[in-house]
């Protein structure tokens, strides 16, 4: 009985010391992946700033485009979200890493989900786009959130961001004010 005991509480410590384990190695990696992100980030905004994406990219290597895009209308210094369609008509994968506004300081990306019933947002360091892929930033799921925008946002209007790379290379898009679809 007693030697039954003491090997389930061996085993129970034996599971305990294997989950820490796990978890510092999940930490560890949280930690690898974080830096190294944080460096390609640094280093291609700061080295290759000015390298705008133009028509003369197109068919080759690099070729993202962003397709349908849209902002909810909003009056100035409160929130609003645009979204689109970015596809990767390219044979590189790159991601999108920064979001500018001429009508807010403040932009980012942001990733909407349901916890528990409850809708929730976090901001995203990075979305990577494969060959290939598209991805959708749609009311639900990844969004640009425009945090006190300057300036009214009215319906009809066009608002100016530049979307940045971890290539370097920088999408102008004047994004119209109202959903086409509605
Ligand atoms: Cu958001």
């Amino acid at each position: 009985m007693n030697n039954q005991t003491f090997f389930i509480s061996s085993a129970s410590v034996r599971t305990k010391i294997h989950l820490l384990f796990m978890l510092c190695i999940s930490i560890i990696l949280t930690l690898i992946v974080g830096c190294n992100n944080k460096v390609d980030y640094s280093k291609s905004v700061f080295e290759k700033q000015d390298t705008l994406a133009d028509l003369s990219m197109a068919g080759k290597e690099w070729n993202i485009h962003v397709d349908g895009a849209w902002a909810r209308p909003t009056k100035a210094g409160m929130m609003s979200a645009a979204y689109f369609k970015l596809q990767n008509y390219g044979y590189v994968p790159d991601s999108l890493i920064r979001v500018s506004s001429d009508a807010s300081k403040d932009v980012q990306i942001h990733l909407s989900y349901i916890n528990d019933g409850i809708m929730m947002m976090e901001e995203q360091q990075f979305v990577s786009i494969q060959p290939n892929e598209q991805i959708s930033f749609a009311p639900g799921g990844y969004h640009i959130m425009i945090i006190q925008p300057t300036i009214d946002m009215n319906e009809g209007d066009s608002i100016s961001f530049l979307l940045y790379f971890n290539s370097g290379m920088i999408i102008e898009e004047d994004i119209h004010v109202g959903n086409p679809e509605l």
